[in-house]
Formats: C-alpha cells, sequence, structure tokens
C-alpha cells in the first residue's frame, strides 16, 4: 500500500493532502488551491493516478462517435469562441435542414458508430419543433446511434425561443430521441469570468440548474470546464466544487471534460494557447477536487495526440473517440486534428502503457468487433 513518505513530496506542504487521499478523505478549497499551484506537478499527478487507478484500474475508454453541428449562426457572440457566424452575418454560415443535417451524418455514420455528438450556434429560428425532427428523423434512420445532443446553454435558449418551460423542452425532445446531453458551456462559473470572456451566455448558476432539471428528468450529461483564459486557480477550484456540489446531490453526471482554450481567431487571440503544464495539473485537479464524478476525460482534439497520452497518467481515463469532423476547437486553431482512427485511439492508449476499453457512451463496455472501423481517417494521419 501506498503510503505519503512512498510519494517522495518536493513540495512537503503538500504531505495533509496526500494523507487525505491516500486515506479516501474528500479535498476541500484550499487543497484544491494548493495542487493547482504547487510545483511539484509530479506529485499532484501521482495522487491523481491513485485515484484514477482505483476507480478504473488501466482501463482506458474510447467511442466511435462522429460529431454533428447543425448551424454555426448564434446569437452569443462569445469572446472565446471562432466558431460561431453571428446572426447579422448568417448567410455566411451554415444552418442545415432537418434533411440537410441527416445527410451530413449520413456521410460519416455507420454500423460502427454508436454515438452522435449534436450541438450548434443559438438560432432564433431553430425551435423546438426543428429538433423534435431532428432528433426523430435521426433515429428513424440510424436507429442504433445514441443522440448525444444540445447543451445547458442551447436547451436554455432554444426554450426562450419556443416559449415553452424547460421542463417541458426536456420531456418533449426525450420522447423525440435525445438521449444524453455534452458538457459544453460551463466555460468558468466564475460571474467575473464570464463578464470577460461570454459575456451574453446563460450565467453559471443558471447552468447548474439546468444541469439539475435534466438530471431529475433522467438524462445522464456530462460536464467541462475552459480553462486557460483569464480565469485564476481559485476559479477553476471553485468552478470545480460548484460541480460537485450538484453530482452530490444528482449524481447525473457521468463524465468531465477539462477544455484548453484555443485563442486563434477568436476576440482573445492575445492570449497565448495552453502549455503543458497547465494542461495535466488540470487533469490532475480536476480529479482530484471532482471526486464523485467517475470519468475524467482527456479530449485528444484540445490537447493534442501526446499531451492527452500523458494525462492518462494523470488522473484521465478516457479520450474521447474518433470524432472524424471536429468544427470547434479547429476554427480556433487546433492542431491535432479533426479526427482519428480507432486503431490510432487504441494505439495512444496501448503506448501510454493503458488497456483500451471500447464503449457506448453510457460507458458500457463493447465488444471489439461491434465497431471495426470504416472511418475515413487513416491512422497516424494526426499532426501532433
Ligand atoms: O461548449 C468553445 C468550448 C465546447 C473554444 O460532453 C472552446 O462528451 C477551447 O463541450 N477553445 C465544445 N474550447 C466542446 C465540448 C465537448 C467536447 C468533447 C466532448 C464533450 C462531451 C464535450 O468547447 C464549447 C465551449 O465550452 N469552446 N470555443 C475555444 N476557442
Amino acid at each position: 500500500m501506498t503510503t505519503t513518505a512512498d510519494l517522495r513530496l518536493i513540495d512537503r506542504s503538500l504531505a495533509p493532502i496526500a494523507d487525505k487521499v491516500l486515506a479516501g478523505v474528500r479535498l476541500d478549497r484550499a487543497d484544491g488551491i494548493a495542487i493547482a499551484t504547487t510545483n511539484d506537478l509530479l506529485a499532484v499527478g501521482r495522487l491523481a493516478n491513485i485515484v484514477r487507478e482505483r476507480l478504473h484500474g488501466d482501463r482506458t475508454y474510447y467511442n466511435v462517435n462522429r460529431h454533428l453541428n447543425p448551424t454555426n449562426v448564434c446569437v452569443a457572440s462569445c469572446r472565446l469562441c471562432a466558431f460561431y457566424v453571428p446572426w447579422r452575418d448568417r448567410g455566411e454560415g451554415w444552418t442545415y435542414t432537418v434533411e440537410q443535417a441527416v445527410e451530413m451524418a449520413a456521410r460519416d455514420v455507420d454500423e460502427s458508430v454508436s454515438e452522435l455528438h449534436i450541438v450548434g450556434g443559438l438560432h432564433p429560428k431553430l425551435r423546438v419543433d426543428y429538433y423534435e425532427a431532428l432528433f426523430r428523423a435521426l433515429k428513424e434512420r440510424f436507429p442504433w446511434v445514441h443522440l448525444k445532443a444540445l447543451t445547458m446553454i442551447e436547451l436554455d435558449f432554444i426554450a426562450t425561443a419556443s416559449r415553452i418551460d424547460l421542463g417541458d423542452l426536456i420531456a418533449r425532445l426525450k420522447r423525440a430521441g435525445l438521449d444524453s446531453c455534452p458538457g459544453g458551456g460551463a466555460e468558468i462559473f466564475a460571474d467575473h469570468v464570464r463578464r470577460q470572456i461570454c459575456d451574453h451566455k446563460t450565467d453559471g448558476r443558471r447552468w447548474l440548474e439546468i444541469a439539475r432539471e435534466v438530471h431529475r428528468a433522467g438524462i445522464r450529461s456530462n460536464c467541462t470546464m475552459l480553462y486557460g483564459h483569464v480565469e485564476t486557480a481559485e476559479d477553476r477550484v471553485d468552478h470545480l466544487l460548484a460541480l460537485r456540489d450538484l453530482q452530490d446531490e444528482t449524481g447525473g453526471f457521468q463524465c468531465m471534460i477539462p477544455l484548453a482554450f484555443h485563442p486563434e481567431n477568436t476576440e482573445l487571440d492575445h492570449l497565448p494557447p495552453t502549455g503543458g503544464r497547465l494542461d495535466v495539473q488540470t487533469i490532475a485537479t480536476t480529479r482530484l477536487i471532482l471526486d464523485n464524478v467517475p470519468h475524467l476525460k482527456a479530449y485528444w482534439i484540445m490537447l493534442g495526440e501526446k499531451i492527452a497520452q500523458v494525462a492518462l497518467h494523470f488522473g484521465a481515463n478516457d479520450l474521447d473517440g474518433t470524432v472524424v469532423d471536429e468544427r470547434i476547437t479547429s476554427a480556433a486553431g487546433g492542431t491535432a486534428g479533426t479526427g482519428l482512427d480507432r486503431r490510432r485511439l487504441e494505439y495512444l492508449i496501448r503506448e501510454a502503457g493503458r488497456t483500451p476499453v471500447l464503449r457506448d457512451t453510457l460507458y458500457r463496455p463493447l465488444d471489439p468487433s461491434f465497431a471495426v472501423s470504416v472511418s475515413p481517417v487513416a491512422a497516424g494521419s494526426s499532426t501532433s
């Protein structure tokens, strides 16, 4: 059994935190700030790895998924975002009809794909009936595919634009085929940060309220944290604590995804991209503070293949999926590529010394023969 002495801490002030982690005692805000700011990066990584291996052993999950973005027209104009086209320039963006969206999905979806990840801009003309029709049409064409769709921000906007109650919206979308919700749009909950990076967006308190309603309706969701812009370590820890409180209440979050800010082509392009130290220290801090969300994703699209591999030893137990047509990170200067072959994901996991497990969206292991990849993206095509 590992003891605090075995950890050979360079930063001795981490010893009481190490004692707690080894004893399975919950960490508090001050602990979070200490682990988010210490220079003893390897100690933080070792601690997060202990928690990761306690939960998952060597198992590292990935899925075969596709992204679908029905529109990039958005009225929110977030400074952090390079994906959107503002409403006044909507002619320069795309907005698919239901038929076009299904055809876009059909380009890339076959029997190997278990999940469609569907998010888009806040388009004032796309109301509840559009999303109901979209989900029904997708389910009819691809009945085996799990629809992970609409962030808390989109749900809030669609309910308002459709002039219906949030509870009714969720119930209608669920009947139409919504299976779970992705974690985007959480950014950093602190108002002073949101004012600088996404001032017209649903605020942090409301994001949490909507997630609570989604979970109450029996729908699981993911959660995210966008880091590496104007926020402080305290803001990150407070964000994680707010998610932890809600998870204590609902148990509805299945996976957390820390998202590395990409500044290119955004209004925040004076900021540098995140460095490797912040990336892995944020993964580790997340694993240690957010102790009640089972899965932690190192999203290879945002981290790049190599940092994502290292993150598998700093607390992460999932790489996300094959994706194929990613548009949000690539618009903001992401260089990791927009899709990976399943064999490449398995290679990255094995090369990191872990055991790949093909999963569905709800983390049920799939028989590997389920998804013999016929993805058009060649193995090793990533530039990272
Ligand atoms: O909602 C936007 C963020 C999110 C930028 O739930 C940016 O399984 C970095 O939420 N730099 C979309 N991030 C991605 C997302 C996600 C990805 C993978 C899996 C899951 C899941 C969710 O990315 C947005 C926003 O929070 N974002 N612009 C940017 N420039």
